[in-house]
């Protein structure tokens, strides 16, 4: 397997070779002692994004919102929300990455908007609005029940429709009741959020995430699911032609602007060929998200079909891939995996793969979720673990100027970016290596992917670009392996810092993650 698409030879984009850092402006760090993180908390932990080596950010929302969703229920796409500060503020913070060469995603809600939203207001308002069909509302069924037998995100007990008693109709919502779809068989629902779209290119910002974009294009029909399907929200099988044509023109809104904007879609289908169809013939997503590693546990036999998956579907038709381990809606590698090692050496695979990836800020620190406190929970999806606070200082406070939003992550203090930066065996320090070790081979950017033989519990892969070629093992036994490598080869990264420098004896350690280099 050799992605042809991902040759040296193909033109440069920096969307397939940078690595994307996902931040959660809640969680990243506050600066005006509200317990909330915001964008000059961001601002003000530029260096540490700079010196750890990513390209690239995304910030999770940080519009007007009344948070029902924490952001992903916007009531105003084109103001920032007070809590995060505000349009110059984000102005700012989008000059002072783009002066350390750091490119900004912003996140994309197309599929539904908050019901605070004016369009919403104004659609709710009466039948005969004229956004009355921005939305997607529908008669009740024969026995005054919903339209059809869909079910919400996060309770499959909750239809996917509310009954709104002033107009005597249901509206559609795939997340929660707060959060209605918009109705993308309009044009005028297309054309405002081209619109969100340019006012934010116009900005300067380098492109989006696309929330469960695969979402938007939808049957006008709302057939019934079958029975067997009945209790799961489609999220993760919503595979529907009408969103082509769709991302064909929101691809073109980027396009007509100069610098190379890109768009990563949440495509949530868990079949990698699927996937692949939302990138077009290079004319929809640049990028779409694949969870295939993400939901393949600690077992070396699932990650290898996975990532063949990917490289085999994506390959024929000129897809780039991603690779995700973590998000804010997902538990953290460690307490995912259950151990450091593990994380460590997961960190080798995802940084050296023949894709984009992404990292979800806190993983450079080791982090593992919070453990939450019912009373504290206030996520409609229990995903608060992985959205703790980041810790940037050893003291109590962990340079927060007031108690956090949620609680610390386990071992705060010790795990906090001061205690860990310039200690050579700490994660920060692993990730800083790797991204280096990344940033200097054109074979790990950019290069051909071919598996190597190894025994099974070992993934084992090769990178290369013309002279520059790259061999990456990854042993997820609890035990050394030994991988018969012929030719004389040096360790450039080890997820345990040892080594490193060193020739290849032939034998990698209990879940430990390798990249080797041709001896010099
Ligand atoms: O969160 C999930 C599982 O715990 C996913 O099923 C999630 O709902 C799905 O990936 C869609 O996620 C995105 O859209 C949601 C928002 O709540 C998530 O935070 C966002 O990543 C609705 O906008």
């Amino acid at each position: 397997m050799s992605p042809t698409s991902g040759g040296p030879t193909t033109r440069r984009r920096w969307w397939r070779e940078t690595v994307v850092y996902q931040i959660y402006p809640r969680s990243f760090l506050d600066t005006d002692a509200d317990g909330v993180g915001d964008l000059r908390g961001i601002g003000h932990r530029i260096d540490h994004l700079a010196d750890l080596g990513v390209g690239a950010l995304w910030l999770s929302p940080i519009y007007r919102s009344p948070m029902t969703d924490f952001g992903y229920d916007v009531s105003d796409h084109c103001d920032v929300d007070p809590l995060f500060g505000d349009l110059a503020e984000f102005d700012r913070l989008l000059g002072r990455a783009h002066d350390r060469g750091l490119r900004v995603l912003l996140d994309w809600v197309p599929n539904h908007t908050s019901v605070e939203h004016a369009w919403f207001r104004e659609s709710r308002s009466s039948r005969s609005s004229p956004k009355r069909n921005w939305y997607v509302w529908r008669d009740p069924a024969a026995d005054g029940g919903p339209p059809n037998n869909w079910v919400a995100a996060f309770d499959p007990d909750s239809p996917a429709w509310t009954y709104d008693g002033r107009t005597g109709q249901y509206y559609l919502h795939l997340f929660l009741p707060e959060q209605p779809d918009l109705n993308w068989a309009n044009p005028e629902v297309e054309s405002a959020q081209h619109d969100v779209l340019r006012f934010w290119l116009d900005r300067g910002v380098d492109g989006f995430r696309a929330d469960v974009v695969h979402l938007i294009g939808k049957d006008p029909a709302l057939p019934d699911e079958p029975p067997e399907r009945a209790s799961q929200s489609r999220v993760g099988y919503h595979h529907e032609p009408r969103t082509h044509p769709l991302l064909r023109r929101i691809r073109g809104v980027l396009d007509a602007y100069p610098g190379d904007r890109a768009i990563v879609g949440e495509i949530n289908l868990h079949d990698s060929s699927a996937i692949a169809e939302y990138h077009g013939e290079g004319d929809e997503l640049h990028l779409a998200f694949n969870f295939a590693l993400l939901r393949a546990g600690w077992n070396a036999r699932r990650w290898r079909t996975a990532i063949t998956e990917v490289v085999e579907a994506y390959e024929p038709v000129g897809a780039w891939p991603t690779w995700v381990l973590s998000n804010h809606d997902e538990p953290r590698h460690v307490t995912r995996y259950g151990s450091v090692a593990r994380a460590r050496a997961a960190a080798v695979a995802l940084l050296s793969l023949p894709g984009t990836p992404f990292l979800y800020a806190g993983e450079e620190l080791g982090l593992s979720d919070a453990a939450i406190p019912p009373h504290l929970r206030v996520d409609p999806g229990g995903r608060e673990g992985c959205r703790a606070p980041i810790p940037w200082e050893r003291g109590p406070d962990h340079g927060w100027p007031a108690e956090p939003w949620l609680p610390w992550p386990p071992s705060a203090g010790a795990l906090s970016a001061e205690a860990q930066r310039g200690d050579p065996t700490s994660t920060l320090e692993l990730y800083r290596h790797l991204l280096r070790v990344r940033r200097s081979s054109e074979a790990l950017r950019a290069g051909t992917f071919a598996w190597r033989d190894a025994p099974p519990d070992v993934l084992a892969f090769d990178r290369g670009a013309e002279d520059d070629r790259r061999a990456v093992l990854v042993n997820f036994a609890a035990s050394p392996r030994s991988v018969a490598m012929p030719g004389a080869w040096e360790i450039d990264a080890s997820s345990r810092r040892k080594r490193e420098g060193q020739a290849f004896g032939g034998a990698v350690s209990a879940e430990e993650g390798l990249v080797l280099r041709p001896s010099r």
